[in-house]
């Protein structure tokens, strides 16, 4: 009897520990909340516990013309403007090169995560062609990203090409052509990878992140230099044409600004008339948000700013400004007049109205950067303290790098007489990609590394043209010192970092007449540059002012080859190129299967001989 009871408890008891369970997870799983709906786009609300999609895109890129047949009677009649195909540019009938006919070409809009595959239809006649990412890392897939003769051959006339990488990397991004010039006339457009509301950092600070509130901003090369326009959204202002961001009175929106570059590389000054912005992101990663009338950044940067609609409902203009030229681009923020406002009373007065706005907030440095109402790049806080080990005093791998100009005699294609040097070499791309074809490299005659330099670079040459690379161990933590020695330039440079993104921990000032030994010592004994090693900016472009020097600090996490270059030049073969190897050839993933070749070919001796 007392068995059976015994037996009757113990079943009670693990009937009771089942209900238990099975409660705990019936609440568990009602309290989390859960995407409500299946979405068939990648173009979605964010939710952090969705499965990543696979998001499918497809880029032809082709000649067009701009303001040519496809747009009927623009600008007599506004709506052909609106036309499938239409391009307006300047408004003058050119020569252009699109990507699915548009300018700039298609938004490309996902969450966190997914996986992306495009397509590359190159339809430029005769002309090899490759897309970067900007502001992803492709940790996973070194192979995807898109830099010329390093990471892949360029994408032949008439052949497709299928980029397929994870979008690890969210904020507001750019994709871009990597070859020749066709990124001045037109093959480019934005990457925008959205976080989950509730893994998004800023997200209290704003109400609506639309879809449409982007602006990409870029030189257009139809004027002389001072004398040309800038396109908003492919579009320079005239009659009434210019785009048009519409808001709704009461609310703040998440606005995003990249800037695409051009032949004069141009830093941009953003401002929005009678509102003030507030800054949130730089080239995708969260700041301290600071609020700014205008915004000044340069070729290819982005930043995000939050704009409260709480002004006149009117339009009010967006303007983009340079010093390089007179004609400035336009857009609006458009009050939408027939919704009701959204303004509650408590919202009327900004929340961040007390806090200090500043005249001009910019990632440039210059002698405004001194004054009270100016915020640089040294002031503005990264949102996360930089993590150990890039916040110790030492680095694992520290490279001084200075670049000039020299004058030398040399077949090179740098300015006139002219020939750029970065670490003391001029970079040369390899006749075949270094990262799928690295056996098919004549090691004698490109390569340059700290065990091998090619014959012709002798101690006593002035110039050594080779594919110059630092092998920097996976992991390790790295520095690097920037030098701007380019005395025949009164411009800053601009250099842009692969596979990586940044901390900006140091920018100095006036080593213009110091030799590299000395601005060593300099550094060593901390007066070269104060380094801010809490909250540093994290980013993947950086201006490097003029007779100064920058300090990059990052961990060399994606094995891989990665180009840090200046991107002023307009060629990108400019020379002010050095090659990062991150891991020993054993750490890279394998070369994708049947991946595109290329390289140099000698005919056979028999042939016509
Ligand atoms: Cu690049």
């Amino acid at each position: 009897m007392l068995v059976g009871r015994q037996r009757c408890e113990v079943w009670l008891l693990r009937l009771a520990m089942f209900v238990g369970l099975l409660s705990a997870v019936v609440t568990v799983i009602y309290l989390t909340p859960v995407p409500d709906l299946q979405f068939a786009s990648c173009d979605r609300p964010c939710h952090e516990l969705d499965w990543p999609m696979i998001c499918r895109f497809r880029l032809v890129l082709e000649q067009h013309q701009s303001m040519g047949g496809w747009c009927g009677d623009c600008p007599k009649n506004l709506t052909h403007c609106f036309r499938y195909g239409c391009v307006i540019a300047e408004g003058l009938t050119r020569r252009i090169l699109t990507a699915n006919k548009q300018l700039p070409g298609p938004a490309i809009q996902v969450c966190e995560n997914d996986i992306l595959v495009v397509d590359v239809v190159n339809r430029l006649p005769g002309q090899g062609v490759t897309i970067h990412w900007r502001g992803q890392k492709q940790s996973e897939s070194p192979y995807m990203d898109g830099v010329p003769m390093l990471t892949q051959c360029p994408i032949s006339s008439y052949t497709t090409f299928q980029y397929k990488f994870r979008a690890a990397q969210a904020g507001t991004h750019l994709w871009h052509s990597h070859t020749g010039n066709e990124f001045l006339d037109g093959i480019f457009g934005p990457l925008i990878v959205r976080k989950a509301d509730r893994v998004e950092e800023q997200r209290t600070l704003y109400d609506v992140d639309d879809r449409n509130h982007i602006l990409v901003l870029n030189e257009w090369g139809s004027g002389s230099a001072g004398d040309f326009p800038i396109l908003v959204n492919g579009v320079f202002h005239k009659d009434k044409l210019m785009p048009k961001l519409t808001v709704t009175p009461g609310l703040r929106y998440r606005i995003r600004v990249v800037h695409a570059g051009g032949g004069n590389s141009c830093p941009f000054f953003v401002s929005v008339q009678n509102h003030e912005m507030l800054v949130i992101a730089l080239d995708g990663k969260s700041i301290k948000p600071v609020n700014a009338r205008t915004v000044q950044i340069n070729q290819g940067e982005r930043f995000d700013f939050v704009l409260s609609a709480y002004a006149e409902p009117a339009d009010h203009l967006i303007q983009v400004r340079t010093n390089c030229t007179k004609m400035e681009g336009l857009a609006a923020v458009s009050y939408n007049l027939t919704e009701p406002s959204r303004a509650q009373p408590q919202l009327q007065i900004s929340p961040l109205e007390s806090q200090i706005t500043m005249d001009l907030m910019s990632t440039l440095t210059s002698k405004e950067c001194t004054k009270e109402s100016v915020m640089c790049l040294n002031e503005i806080s990264s949102i996360h303290d930089i993590p150990e080990p890039l916040n110790k005093p030492k680095m694992d791998v520290t490279l001084y790098l200075p670049f000039d100009y020299i004058e030398a005699s040399t077949d090179h294609l740098g300015r006139a007489g002219l020939v750029p040097r970065l670490g003391n070499a001029t970079f040369m791309f390899p006749s075949s990609p270094i990262l799928s074809q690295p056996d098919e490299i004549d090691v004698d005659e490109f390569i340059c590394n700290e065990h091998h330099t090619p014959e012709r670079c002798s101690a006593t040459a002035p110039v050594c043209e080779c594919t110059h690379i630092v092998e920097i161990p996976l992991k390790s933590s790295v520095e690097i010192i920037l030098i701007n020695k380019d005395k025949y330039s009164s411009n800053d440079h601009v250099f842009h970092l692969h596979g990586h993104s940044f901390r900006a921990v140091g920018i100095g000032h006036d080593v213009k007449d110091v030799d590299i030994e000395s601005i060593k010592q300099l550094d060593r004994q901390g007066k070269l540059m104060e380094r801010n090693l809490v909250t540093a900016v994290e980013k993947d472009t950086i201006t490097v002012p003029k007779d100064g020097a920058v300090a990059l600090r990052f961990v060399a996490t994606s094995p891989g080859y990665w180009l840090l270059h200046d991107q002023s030049a307009s060629h990108w073969a400019s020379g002010l190129d050095i090659l990062f190897k991150v891991g020993e050839t054993s750490d890279l993933p394998p070369v994708p299967e049947h991946f595109p070749k290329c390289g140099s070919w000698v005919g056979p001796q028999f042939f016509l001989i």
